[in-house]
């Protein structure tokens, strides 16, 4: 007789549309759904599921993330999800963001009413309705107060991993309860919206996980406790009791709501494993082990990596890793990415990908030692760079035009060297094992692709999955209860739990002199962007 069919379910709360997968034991996908905040939910008036408010506010109403929940299990229930089938659950929101519970919130989510929607239940849950999200830039204030309070911004990156961020909780904490004190006396408990997703489906208000939490400017990466200074940095002694314990990203949080039994046909022995931020997912999701550098080429440039030890560093962060407690991850944003690389192609190749190409293949690896750097927007690494565009010549001296197909060439070697220096900065070890995991909308560009492998030298592939942070979830929900079922001295890793899912297609190798050719060139960008951040000049 076979075995009953068993699936996992995932979600993603991500900043525009909260999605669901359901896969079965072989992690393949089953059914998914999908739920528009703008158009599926017109009455929040939300524009990309956020509101913007006046001083770089960005919000989003926590009460519209749970009436996406009440209409995604409808259209999973009508993609034919059999919900009986479920053994596990798990979830991944968007990071940093902050749900603020007002007093009560324990015993309402502990006693849900299956006849009714959530949302009738949740009107009063919220002693904040709007949650600042990770959009936000209005805390520059608190993330002062934060550095001050640790010793600076170095001592708050030793301990949490970064030095203070406006879109980090702990100064968007710290805002609430300097400007709002009687909102914040009456909160009752602060998740983040990966916690807050995690408390809809298990019936109490959870933890938050280590990997998440790491986006907090609040958490001790390496001791895994709320750090006592950072605390004390942004308001007073509740706060310890309003974020609660946080715990490790792979734990089972204990049984699935009876209101999702009663009224949806859920196993009452479904397990809800605990839900986490929507990077440490897509780290899940892409199965990044040590040696891997995922890079995500979209609006701006993402890249995710895998670290021993959590380096200190001024820009970057360090999270705690959600699917190894022993391991590190990294996270470096880059914000000129695609906007910038479609610039210099509607300039200089008249808005043609393949002529870009063509250009950009015309000309050697190394350009001839021409190298460039190009700055539309505020960069977040580096810090301190001023907008505009540079370009050298062989001899390192400042030039003001090159040769159309030499500057596309200067582009992306300049971005790609960039993306490497940093990652290096990092603790990143790159060897002969590296290997990088392409994805975005510019993973489809085998020229641009080709460049990215000869910059890191190193192997580049892709995976065809459109969401990894979602698939995370699914695997997560996996992995998370086989631990949980398993005795200690057989707990699955997660690289076990998922070695059955398809391998990424290698589309790129790198040429035998790239070491030799970009070594050098490491070399003179540090050289050329501590000039530029000094002189901050453009032209
Ligand atoms: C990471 O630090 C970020 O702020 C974003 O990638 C958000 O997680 C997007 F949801």
């Amino acid at each position: 007789m076979s075995s009953p069919e068993i699936t996992y379910l995932g979600f993603d709360w991500s900043t525009q549309t909260l999605k669901a997968v359901i896969v079965n034991d072989d992690l393949q996908i089953l059914q998914e759904a999908e739920v528009q905040y703008d158009s599926d939910l017109p009455e929040f008036r939300t524009h990309g599921g956020i509101l913007r408010g006046e001083q770089g506010e960005v919000v989003a109403p926590p009460f519209m993330w749970v009436k996406a929940l009440d209409l995604i299990l409808d259209r999973l229930t009508l993609e034919g999800a059999d919900f009986s089938k479920v053994v596990a659950l798990s979830g991944a929101a968007q990071q940093h963001g902050s749900v603020w519970w007002a007093k009560g919130c324990s015993e309402l989510v502990s006693s849900l009413d299956s006849k009714n929607f959530l949302h009738e239940q949740f009107a009063l849950a919220f002693s904040l309705l709007d949650s600042p999200i990770w959009m936000d830039s209005s805390t520059k204030k608190w993330c002062n107060q934060i550095e001050n309070g640790v010793g600076g911004p170095e001592a708050l990156a030793q301990i949490t991993g970064s030095r203070a961020y406006e879109r980090f909780t702990g100064a968007q904490i710290a805002k609430v309860f300097e400007t709002k004190p009687h909102l914040y006396e009456s909160t009752e408990r602060i998740s983040l919206v990966s916690s807050f997703a995690c408390s809809l489906f298990a019936g109490k208000i959870a933890p938050i996980d280590f990997a998440d939490g790491s986006g907090m400017n609040l958490l001790d990466i390496a001791k895994k406790t709320w750090d006592t200074k950072c605390l004390e940095a942004c308001s007073d002694h509740t706060l310890l009791e309003k974020l609660g314990n946080p715990i490790e990203s792979h734990k089972c949080i204990g049984n699935i709501s009876p209101y999702y039994v009663e009224r949806f046909a859920f196993d009452e022995k479904c397990q809800v494993i605990e839900f986490t931020g929507d990077n440490p997912s897509t780290i899940a999701g892409m199965r990044l082990s040590q040696g891997w550098i995922a890079v995500s080429l979209g609006t701006s440039d993402t890249l995710l990596l895998s670290l021993r030890e959590p380096h200190t560093v001024q820009d970057g962060h360090i999270l705690c890793c959600p699917i190894d407690p022993n391991m590190y991850s990294a996270l470096l944003c880059f914000s000129n990415g695609s906007l910038v690389r479609k610039g210099v192609r509607d300039r200089l190749a008249d808005k043609s990908w393949e002529l870009f190409n063509t250009m950009l293949d015309s000309t050697p690896r190394g350009n001839f030692g021409n190298m460039g750097l190009f700055f539309d927007s505020p960069e977040i690494i580096p810090r301190g760079v001023g907008f505009g565009k540079w370009l050298w010549n062989r001899s390192g001296v400042l030039v003001n035009k090159l040769a159309p197909e030499n500057e596309i060439r200067a582009l992306l070697e300049g971005q790609f060297i960039a993306r490497r220096v940093h990652a290096e900065d990092m603790g990143f070890v790159i060897d002969e094992n590296t290997k990088i995991l392409a994805t975005g909308g510019a993973s489809a560009n085998k020229s641009i692709l080709q460049v990215m492998s000869d910059v890191f030298n190193a192997p580049v592939y892709v995976q065809d999955s459109a969401n990894s942070a979602l698939l995370g979830a699914a695997y997560r929900a996996k992995h998370g209860l086989m631990y949980h079922n398993a005795s200690d001295d057989e707990k699955p890793t997660f690289e076990t739990i998922t070695s059955g899912v398809p391998s990424p297609t290698l589309v790129c190798t790198p040429y035998s002199d790239a070491e030799q050719v970009y070594k050098p060139m490491l070399e003179r960008y540090k050289e050329y962007v501590q000039s530029i951040v000094k002189e901050n000049m453009t032209y």
